[in-house]
């Protein structure tokens, strides 16, 4: 089933010099394609939607200050169960629980600084879109 995710590389990504070689995971993927890929600079209003399951909650303040810490990658993927996809090659939220191979299981160590988002259902994809590149669709 071709479908879309929004996927954002976190300031440390950026910081970090790993935009290309997360970028190189997702492309080498057979069949997906980067349909919008833009480097820019968060502001709260943008993370207040795209986070606001998690307002509130004692992290979210830390995680806010830290995605507006430096400049972030968002891109639109498509294709085929890019979704699930793009959430296994990321690995889960904590980077030491994480799979060697996968982006956080070979690149971070942290919670907070987990390098990279992915929309984790089709209902989310959209939303996000929406928030990241209006117009799109
Ligand atoms: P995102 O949304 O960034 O792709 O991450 P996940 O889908 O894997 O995880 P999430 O929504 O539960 O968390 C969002 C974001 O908050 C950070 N975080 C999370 C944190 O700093 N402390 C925490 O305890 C949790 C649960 C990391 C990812």
């Amino acid at each position: 089933m071709t479908e879309r995710s929004l996927v954002i590389l976190k300031p440390d990504a950026v910081r970090r010099g790993l935009v290309g070689e997360i970028i190189g995971r997702i492309e080498a993927k057979a069949g997906w394609t980067i349909v919008r890929l833009e480097q820019r600079i968060l502001d709260r209003s943008t993370l207040e939607q795209h986070y606001a399951e998690h307002v509130g909650k004692p992290f979210y303040e830390p995680l806010v200050d830290f995605m507006l810490s430096g400049p972030v990658v968002a891109l639109v993927v498509e294709g085929e169960r890019v979704i699930q996809g793009i959430r296994t090659l990321a690995g889960p939220t904590d980077p030491i629980a994480a799979q060697p191979g996968s982006i956080r299981g070979d690149f971070g160590s942290i919670v907070r600084e987990n390098l990279i988002h992915a929309s984790d259902s089709a209902e989310s994809a959209i939303r996000e879109e929406k928030i990241f590149f209006p117009g799109l669709s």
